[in-house]
């Protein structure tokens, strides 16, 4: 299986001068033979983006969650608050390429079982928008499996479209769909 250290990953090291903060969220609801179960495979994640340069602020706990969409199995989900040179783009591709390499297969149907999901939830740039990539990610308010964690970590970062602070999305979201 290929490790962080074989992910090739042009563009991060070339766009130094500026630091970027996200807040990432993190899905796994299937194991990896060679690494383990969902927790296993969200440790296993975040040990390489650390090995590719991205500075850890912040990590929630890992909470289990009901799954939303076709999957049968529950999910393992977390948050990190974290800083990297890596803009948007370079932050996609590398989320991306360790994705390839915890065993994601990106074929087949959407919101089907996976060993990993690495999604960009915020960025300290505000939004950004090209085809394969939306910040905010276009789901995060709805979700209580993304704003929980998310709001352990970064309580006070206000989502650029709504002006609202996760904590406050977190307890509206709470009063009106709190089993989901
Ligand atoms: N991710 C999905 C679809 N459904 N359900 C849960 N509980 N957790 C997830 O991370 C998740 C999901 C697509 O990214
Ligand atoms: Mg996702
Ligand atoms: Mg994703």
């Amino acid at each position: 299986m290929k490790r962080a250290a074989d992910i090739a990953d042009p563009a991060g090291d070339i766009e130094r001068g500026e630091y970027h903060r996200y807040v990432l969220a993190f899905g796994s609801n299937q194991r990896v033979p060679a690494i383990g179960g969902p927790r296993e495979v969200i440790r296993s994640a975040i040990g390489d983006l650390e090995d590719c340069g991205l500075h850890f602020l912040a990590t929630s706990r890992l909470i289990q969650s009901v799954p939303v969409g076709p999957s049968q199995r529950r999910y393992i989900n977390g948050a990190a608050l974290v800083e990297t040179f890596r803009a948007p783009p370079a932050m996609l591709m590398l989320g991306q390429a360790i994705e390839k390499g915890l065993g994601r297969r990106r074929r087949g149907m959407r919101w089907r079982s996976r060993t990993i999901d690495i999604d960009i939830v915020l960025w300290s740039g505000g939004m950004f928008a090209v085809p394969d990539l939306l910040i905010p990610h276009p789901m995060f308010r709805t979700r209580n499996f993304v704003l929980g964690p998310a709001s352990e970590i970064a309580p006070g970062w206000r989502d650029p479209i709504t002006g609202l602070t996760l904590r406050q999305m977190r307890a509206r979201l709470m009063k009106s769909a709190p089993k989901v």
